[in-house]
């Protein structure tokens, strides 16, 4: 006999009305979204998602350091079958990032509320404080915390790019909650989230059935030189900041390049002083970022870049100070789950493929604890971060429905 919740599907139209309607909360001119982590329209986003919440009927709470959790109750009581993600977006973010898992899992509890369903566990759908880790590094701060990987207080002291710490802005928007932090464990975690890159869209595949997630090095590199005047001083005679932080941008670019792909570098943030057309930059402040899905490959990666530092200041006479932002090996997610993701999709109709993520995510900080995976759906020309960002309105429904089986599969069983 095929149990009846087998044959639940999303109401995609709803799904994506929610999409819609919160990416309208820090909607920039000409699209795309921008929500930074604590500031108020991070609260705003957060204020609409609680509301949805409550109306579903979810018990909320926030925790300490500000991750928000709505509880749909099961027969038993003990660790819940946790969905969710992220709502606070980069700069020039876009509606799927992060938001898809949030709202497809309050999707979730209304197909589960609106069939009458009783689950054997409870079911909670989260979003966590700060994922993107550009405001404040590093990244998945909320779930690190969360599950005791990052301590509460080191992350409430954190000073972001604007020089305010994480407690005084959580307090500002109100999401300084009581709930303890560190000892939530979940009977199993499942993030649907957007691919971010080209894959599934290339090979033309529907869903990604994720196994792991790469490792992530982030530096902060901080250069000093000499100011000096643009006409005057020849060239033997500079020490400049702005030229060294140039020589680590493509030497990190090389570095790339010759150890192949999946290993990317990435510099996002450069900073000089004084900034001004005809003084030589004697500062520059900046980050770097690499990635590779093997831990050797990423630390000889960085013993190279390391290595390239000492050089440039003993060549260029400039000063250079590092400080890690974050620093994630690679993770790998449970074969119970990843299979849970591929026969679901293959049950519903979906091409299926497993893959790594290249970016960061929630779950992977679930990973050790818990059985854990993703569900990739594409991203329109592999793009993220980009106000340009968009899935189609199929690819949505179909992770959501896969979401709803690999969810129901554990909430149902076990
Ligand atoms: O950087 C990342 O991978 C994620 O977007 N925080
Ligand atoms: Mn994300
Ligand atoms: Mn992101």
């Amino acid at each position: 006999m095929v149990n009846a919740w087998t044959q639940l599907r999303i109401n995609k139209d709803r799904l994506i009305r929610r999409i819609e309607d919160l990416a309208k909360i820090g909607g920039l001119e000409g699209g795309g979204v921008c929500r930074l982590a604590l500031t108020q329209e991070d609260k705003l986003g957060r204020d609409q998602v609680v509301t949805w919440m409550k109306e579903l009927g979810l018990s909320v709470t926030v925790d300490k350091i500000g991750n928000v959790v709505g509880t749909r109750p099961g027969e038993l009581s003990g660790p819940a079958v946790m969905t969710g993600s992220h709502i606070d977006t980069v700069r020039t973010g876009g509606p799927y990032d992060g938001n898809l898992g949030v709202l497809a899992g309050l999707e979730v509890a209304q197909v589960l509320n609106d069939a009458g369903v009783k689950t054997k566990h409870p079911f909670s759908v989260a979003f966590f404080t700060n994922e993107e880790g550009s405001r404040f590094a590093p990244d998945m701060m909320g779930s690190l915390v969360h599950q005791g990987v990052l301590d509460l207080d080191e992350a409430l002291l954190t000073k972001g790019i604007d020089g305010t710490t994480v407690q005084e802005n959580l307090k500002n928007i109100g999401y300084d909650g009581a709930e303890e932090v560190g000892q939530c464990r979940a009977h199993a975690f499942v993030e649907l989230h957007v691919e971010q890159g080209p894959v599934l869209e290339i090979e033309d595949v529907t869903i990604g059935a994720v196994d792991g997630v790469q490792g992530i090095s982030w530096t902060e590199l901080t250069i000093g030189g000499v100011s000096n005047h643009a006409g005057t001083t020849p060239m033997s005679m500079r020490t400049d900041a702005g030229y060294a932080a140039a020589a680590i941008t493509c030497f990190v670019r090389k570095l790339a390049e010759e150890i192949g792909h999946p290993q990317v570098a990435t510099v996002g943030m450069v900073k000089l002083s004084p900034n001004l057309v005809n003084v030589v930059p004697n500062k520059a402040v900046m980050t770097v970022d690499l990635r590779h899905t093997c831990e050797d490959t990423l630390l000889s990666a960085e013993k190279r870049f390391f290595e390239f530092l000492e050089e440039l200041k003993e060549k260029e006479g400039v000063s250079i100070e590092h400080r890690s932002l974050a620093r994630f090996e690679p993770v790998v997610f449970a074969e119970e789950m990843i299979q849970r993701v591929e026969a679901q999709a293959k049950t519903l109709g979906y091409s299926v493929k497993r893959m790594p993520s290249g970016a960061g995510h929630d779950a992977q900080i679930f990973a050790p604890s818990c059985p854990t995976s993703m569900i990739f759906v594409p991203s329109v020309k592999g793009i993220s971060h980009n106000i340009e960002e968009f899935t189609e309105a199929s690819d949505i429904e179909a992770g959501g429905n896969v979401l709803l089986q690999v969810l129901l599969d554990k909430l149902m069983n076990e």
